[in-house]
C-alpha cells in the first residue's frame, strides 16, 4: 500500500525555528508530496535546499494556502493571527508555534507525549506550546500520572535562539566586540521593539518576553497558563521565573514540584522517568552526570537529572530539565504533531 503524500507548506521558512522545521521534516522523511516554503517579501526568492532539492522561498498571502494539506506557522502571531485562517478556509490543518491560538478553548494545545488525544478535538488549527512549557510538561507528566502533581514553582536558563536568529547575532557579535573592548549597542533583547536593551553577553536577563500587569512577564504567564490546559488541571499551583542566558541553544529549568503522595522515593522517579516516552534520564550525581545544553543541541529528547528530596516537605522534590528549545520546543514538537495526525488519519 503506498504511503499517502502531503502537500506541506512551511509558514516562516527562514527564520530559526522554520529553518529546523525544515530540517525536521527532511530527516524523519514526512511524506511530501509538494514543499511549500513562506516567508515576508524580504527573503522571497532564497532557495532553501530540501532533500537535494532546491526550493524557492515565496512571500507568504492568503492565497499561498490553496490545495495546502498542512501548514506550520512560526513567522510570529500576527502573521498566525492573519494567514492561519486563511489556510484552514483553504483545507489545510494548521500546527502553529505561537501563543495566538494556545489558550483558545476550541484549540487543541499539544505535546504528543502528554495529550495526543486532545488533537482530536481540532477545528483546524492546533497550537504548539512555548518551547520551556513542552520540555517541562513531558518530563512532569509521568509523575503526575503516578503520584498526582499539586505544584510547581520553574525557573529557567533559556538560550538566546528562542529569542530568533537576529538575537543570536547579536550576542555574538556583541561577545567579540566586548572581548575586543569595543563597543556594541543592543537592539533586540531583552525584547525587540521594548523600550530598554541590555548586553547578554557575559549577562544574564531576567525579562523574557514582556511585562504584565501582574509583574510576570508574558513568557512566565504563558508556562502558567499553558502548563494548566495540556495537564488538564486548572487547580495545578504553578509560578515561573524566566532569565535569558548567553547560551545559544538549549534551554534548561529548576524545577521544584510537590506530588500528591508523601511515600514517593527519588529512585522510583528516576525509574519512572527511565521509561517515559522523549525523556531520557541523566541523573548519577557521584559520576558528575546531568544534563547540560550543550550536550542537548541536536537531540530531539528532554533530559532529566539532579533529582532530589526536599529536605522539608515529605511530598518536594527537585530536579533540572534541559532540552533543545528549537527542537522539542518547537520544530520537533509540531513535526510530531504532524506524524501524529496523519498516524490518527487525522491529516489525510
Ligand atoms: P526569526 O528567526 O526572527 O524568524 C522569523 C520568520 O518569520 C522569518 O522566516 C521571517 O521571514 C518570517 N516573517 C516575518 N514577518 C513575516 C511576514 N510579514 N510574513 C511572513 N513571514 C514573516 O524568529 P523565530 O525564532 O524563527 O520565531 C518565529 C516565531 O515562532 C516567533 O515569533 C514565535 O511566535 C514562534 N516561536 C515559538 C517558539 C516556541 O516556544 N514554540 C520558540 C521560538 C519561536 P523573513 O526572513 O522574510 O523576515
Ligand atoms: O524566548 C524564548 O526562548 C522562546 C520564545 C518564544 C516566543 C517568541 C516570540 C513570540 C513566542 C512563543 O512561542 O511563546 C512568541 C509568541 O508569543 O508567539
Amino acid at each position: 500500500m503506498s504511503v499517502k503524500q502531503f502537500h506541506v507548506a512551511v509558514v516562516g521558512a527562514t527564520g530559526a525555528v522554520g529553518q529546523q522545521m525544515i530540517k525536521t521534516l527532511e530527516e524523519r522523511d514526512f511524506p511530501i508530496s509538494t514543499l511549500t516554503l513562506l516567508s515576508s517579501s524580504r527573503s522571497a526568492g532564497t532557495k532553501v535546499s530540501f532533500k537535494g532539492e532546491e526550493v524557492t522561498v515565496l512571500e507568504a498571502k492568503p492565497e499561498s494556502f490553496i490545495g495546502v494539506d498542512l501548514a506550520l506557522f512560526s513567522a510570529g502571531g500576527s502573521i498566525s493571527k492573519q494567514l492561519a485562517p486563511a489556510a484552514v478556509r483553504h483545507g489545510a490543518i494548521v500546527v502553529d508555534n505561537t501563543s495566538a491560538f494556545r489558550m483558545n478553548e476550541d484549540v487543541p494545545l499539544v505535546v504528543p507525549e502528554v495529550n495526543e488525544r486532545d488533537l482530536s478535538d481540532h477545528k483546524g488549527i492546533i497550537a504548539n506550546p512555548n518551547c520551556s512549557t513542552i520540555q517541562m510538561v513531558a518530563a512532569l507528566e509521568p509523575l503526575k500520572q503516578a503520584y498526582g502533581l499539586n505544584k510547581i514553582i520553574v525557573s529557567t536558563y533559556q538560550a538566546v535562539s528562542g529569542a530568533g536568529a537576529g538575537a543570536v547575532t547579536e550576542m555574538k557579535e556583541q561577545s567579540k566586540a566586548m572581548l575586543e573592548g569595543q563597543s556594541h549597542t543592543p537592539e533586540y533583547l531583552p525584547v525587540k521593539g521594548d523600550k530598554k536593551h541590555y548586553p547578554i553577553a557575559f549577562n544574564a536577563i531576567p525579562q523574557i518576553d514582556v511585562f504584565e500587569e501582574n509583574g510576570f512577564t508574558y513568557e512566565e504567564m504563558k508556562m502558567i497558563n499553558e502548563t494548566k490546559k495540556i495537564m488538564h488541571d486548572a487547580e495545578l499551583e504553578v509560578a515561573a521565573t524566566c532569565v535569558r542566558l548567553p547560551i545559544e541553544t538549549g534551554h534548561a529549568e529548576s524545577v521544584y514540584i510537590e506530588v500528591g503522595n508523601d511515600d514517593v522515593s527519588v529512585e522510583q522517579i528516576r525509574e519512572l522517568l527511565r521509561n517515559a516516552p522523549g525523556v531520557t534520564l541523566q541523573d548519577d550525581p557521584t559520576n558528575q552526570v546531568y544534563p547540560m545544553p550543550l550536550d542537548a543541541v541536536g537531540k530531539p529528547d528532554v533530559f532529566v537529572g539532579r533529582i532530589r528530596k526536599d529536605l522539608d516537605r515529605k511530598n518536594g522534590f527537585h530536579m533540572w530539565i534541559v532540552s533543545d528549545n528549537l527542537l522539542k520546543g518547537a520544530a520537533w514538537n509540531s513535526v510530531q504533531i504532524a506524524e501524529s495526525l496523519a498516524a490518527l488519519n487525522i491529516l489525510k
